[in-house]
């Protein structure tokens, strides 16, 4: 990574403004990549930024330029994460942003209109609660979608990763379409919506033509980050045509995603990485990354709690874990799983989540097969643990039934984001009323008060 930088900077740009490129500084413990929703100041009157005032943009990005005296001029707004960094510039009719206003709703649908015409009326409101001021925690929709026995991609749900109903029929539980579901959650103000196509790790991902067509057809009226997990790996079909994980990562990129979620592959990358110390660049973490930038690559983490009477009964890292296991064992680590929780693999979540770190990814969701579905709760050792390993964000995952469950897991984790599906689907709770909660608490969220 030393390398990168010093490669970045040693390269000259066109010298139109002046400034140099640099990486965000990780050392002191800020989450790189920079994703989420932060905060503008605006320095300089522009009429595309009109509408901002108050509201959270969408930033992905490692990478960034400090304000200095000499680019000063160039300056419209700043934005803090570590230090201040340009987030837009503006100059007579040029303008650039670091943000990306096709991800930021109706806030960044705005700037766009107003580049496009700048007489265009205004049509977002101002932020009447939870005034923006820096990255806010992100509340994120998540969407397990699978075909059921009919054929047709639903939106399905799982307990502890069982998606079929308890009934003699045992039918595939359909929660919803994912493009009607994906298009209200955006409208109720998830800041992210994840598609996982559970069935990927035995399906072939670009024989499943209809998720993409989700993606396309998501894409078209959701104006947040899109995630898109499930059978991202090398695959060889029936004729003997060979698709790399890079293939079947861009088909998703083209379709609409922002970011791609790998979950059984990375496993496999990272047990690799960890046995021989060799990073081959082969891998489709390393692959996607090097061609799409951390930033798009997410890891999916499938962890099962295995409790032990000692730290020294395993070679994992264990935790003396809140309320002890079904034979009074106090510690526990946290065995990953691939092929949807059906494998256990010889690898801990915290040995997978700093090998993953290295090996590229720019984020982990971190679900829970011992929560997923149960409505009690996020697994807060886990989370804690996986946190404080990694510099990279990490989205908590499942187990919420409750605004409280959204709270609790900001202020006793490190968590950039908490997701949930089970609640959401089932109507039990409305994105609204997590924010709310959360800005009683006093953790700021994006305000979804715009739509
Ligand atoms: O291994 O690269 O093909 O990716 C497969 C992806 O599909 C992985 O991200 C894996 O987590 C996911 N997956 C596979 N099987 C299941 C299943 O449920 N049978 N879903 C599955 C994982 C977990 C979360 C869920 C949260 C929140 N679902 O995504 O949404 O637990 O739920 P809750 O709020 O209702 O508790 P690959």
């Amino acid at each position: 990574m030393i390398l990168r930088i010093t490669f970045i900077c040693a390269v000259k740009g066109l010298g139109l403004i002046p400034g140099v490129v640099g990486r965000f500084d990780s050392s002191n413990g800020l989450r790189v990549p920079h994703i989420g929703w932060n905060a503008l100041q605006t320095t300089k009157e522009t009429e595309i930024l009109d509408d901002v005032g108050g509201h959270h943009v969408y930033f992905v990005h490692s990478y960034r330029v400090m304000p200095t005296d000499a680019n000063n001029e160039w300056i419209s707004s700043i934005c803090n994460y570590g230090d201040s960094f340009v987030s837009s510039i503006t100059r007579g009719n040029v303008h650039a942003v670091q943000f990306h206003p096709e991800k930021s709703g109706d806030v960044g649908i705005s700037i766009l209109k107003k580049f496009l015409d700048p007489s265009s009326s205004s049509k977002t409101k101002k932020s009447a609660i939870g005034k923006a001021s820096r990255l806010a925690k992100r509340v994120i929709a998540c969407l397990d979608v699978r075909a059921n026995d009919k054929g047709d991609l639903v939106v399905t749900k799982g307990d502890q990763y069982d998606v079929r109903e308890q009934s003699n029929e045992k039918e595939v539980r359909n929660l919803g379409k994912p493009v009607d579901l994906a298009g209200q959650y955006y409208k109720d103000g998830a800041d992210e919506v994840s598609f996982l196509n559970i069935t990927g790790f035995r399906d072939f991902p670009l024989g499943d033509l209809p998720m993409l067509q989700i993606l396309r057809y998501t894409s078209e009226n959701v104006f947040v980050p899109l995630t898109v997990g499930g059978g991202i790996r090398d695959f060889t079909d029936g004729n003997g045509r060979y698709y790399s994980s890079l293939e079947v990562a861009s088909e998703y990129f083209r379709s609409g995603a922002d970011k791609i979620s790998i979950g059984s592959d990375a496993v496999y990358a990272a047990e690799e990485y960890l046995r021989t110390g060799v990073k081959t660049g082969k891998t489709s973490l390393e692959q996607i990354s090097r061609v799409y930038g951390n930033q798009a690559v997410v890891v999916s983490i499938d962890p099962r709690r295995v409790y032990v009477r000692s730290p020294d009964d395993v070679e994992f890292k264990t935790i003396k874990v809140s309320s002890p296991g079904p034979s009074g064992e106090e510690y526990a680590w946290y065995q990953c799983t691939v092929n949807g929780g059906r494998e256990a693999r010889p690898i801990g979540a915290f040995e997978l989540a700093k090998a993953v770190e290295e090996l590229g990814a720019g984020e982990i969701l971190l679900n829970c097969i011992d929560c997923d579905g149960q409505g009690h709760g996020f697994d807060i050792d886990l989370i804690k643990l996986v946190s404080d390993a990694v510099t990279i964000p990490v989205i908590a995952s499942s187990g919420a039934g409750a605004v409280e469950h959204f709270s609790e897991v900001f202020e006793k984790t490190n968590a950039s984001a908490a997701l949930a599906a089970g609640i959401f689907h089932r109507k039990e709770v409305p994105i609204s009323s997590v924010k709310q909660h959360l800005l009683q608490n006093g953790i700021e969220v994006r305000a979804c008060d715009g739509h």
